[in-house]
């Protein structure tokens, strides 16, 4: 009975430490290097060479190590019937919230032409400012990223409207579902935030169809994934001002190559894949509940519906 950690380049000490201090019996091993003849009822995993889980002996359930299963779910050899379950923690919702209320008032708040002004040394106090112009903030996925980030932005009294696949959120008296209302919340945002998980319907959605029905001048913030973005539409949509700025913070490919245009445009505001991070000490104990749920054959927790995709 073990647990196999499945994470290519990010160091296990803690995480195995951590997982540890929840069950002392525990035994972990670290992929590659698995112990023959050993069955590992659980595997923890972040991108993952396709394929290697497959390969792993007695596994009966895969978590991801992150919000995201997208790793997991484009692995076309990960066999099907295994369940696959992900972490849901309001330390990783709040840092979240954090981030994206962070880029709305960097947009709202004009900050790139301040600090234009800044280096220039030039002094102005125009009293008319973008902040009378954001229509509202657009959240695309309002499930527990999308939900916080809402409950940020409403306390701030910053207008917010979301969209779903089939939600309409409680909170907001303007909430939009599914592909016939798509349109109809572009419309009514210019600040769009893709909070969506990643699957085959997702994937390009930050395109320039979308780009063109927000309004002229609006600003774009991905935290979802980089295969939500077709980067060359956002190029162009960047380069003629139908988009004024962007907030990246993950890519096609990560880490982003050196010689990738996004690094040096001046409309782009980029961070490394950091809007939310997993933090082991929050999350040991949910990941050591569902192996002893997956030993007992009882229901797991956070599950990922595979049929649907996310
Ligand atoms: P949830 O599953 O809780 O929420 C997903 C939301 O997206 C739901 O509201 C769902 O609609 C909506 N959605 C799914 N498919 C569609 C669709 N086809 N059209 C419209 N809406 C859709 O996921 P989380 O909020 O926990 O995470 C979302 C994503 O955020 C993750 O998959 C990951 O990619 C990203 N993430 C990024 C981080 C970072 O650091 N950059 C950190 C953490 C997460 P419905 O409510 O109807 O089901
Ligand atoms: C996640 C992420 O999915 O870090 O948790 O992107």
């Amino acid at each position: 009975m073990a647990i196999a950690l499945v994470c290519p380049g990010r160091t296990t000490h803690l995480w195995i430490d951590l997982l540890k201090a929840q069950d002392p019996s525990l035994q972990v091993d670290v992929w590659p290097d698995l112990v023959p003849g050993r069955l590992y009822e659980m595997a923890i995993t972040w991108n993952h060479p396709p394929g290697s889980l497959a390969a792993i002996p007695g596994l009966k359930c895969v978590s991801s190590l992150g919000a995201g299963v997208d790793h997991i779910m484009f692995d076309e050899t990960f066999p099907e019937g295994i369940p696959v379950t992900r972490i849901v923690d309001a330390g990783l919702a709040t840092e979240m919230a954090e981030y994206v209320t962070l880029m709305t008032l960097v947009f709202k708040r004009e900050l790139f032409s301040h600090l234009e002004r800044q280096r220039a040394r030039i002094w102005r106090k125009d009293a008319a400012t973008k902040q009378d112009r954001v229509l509202a903030v657009g959240v695309m996925g309002v499930g527990e990223m999308g939900s916080a980030i809402i409950r940020s932005l409403t306390a701030l009294e910053i207008p917010v409207v979301g969209w779903s696949r089939t939600t309409r959120h409680p909170q907001l008296s303007r909430s939009y579902a599914g592909p016939n209302e798509f349109r109809d919340f572009l419309g009514a945002t210019n600040i769009l935030v893709c909070a969506l998980p990643l699957y085959r319907e997702t994937e390009g959605i930050l395109c320039r169809e979308t780009f063109y029905s927000l309004p002229h001048g609006s600003y774009v913030i991905n935290v979802g994934r980089g295969r939500h973005l077709i980067e060359e539409d956002l190029l162009s949509a960047l380069d003629d001002g139908q988009v004024a700025h962007a907030a990246l913070d993950v890519f096609r490919t990560e880490p982003l190559p050196e010689e990738h245009p996004f690094w040096s445009h001046p409309h782009i505001l980029l961070t490394t894949h950091i809007a939310a991070i997993t933090r082991p000490e929050n999350v040991a104990r949910q990941l050591v509940e569902n192996y002893h749920r997956v030993c007992a054959n009882e229901p797991l927790l956070n599950t990922v519906d595979r049929s649907r995709g996310y």
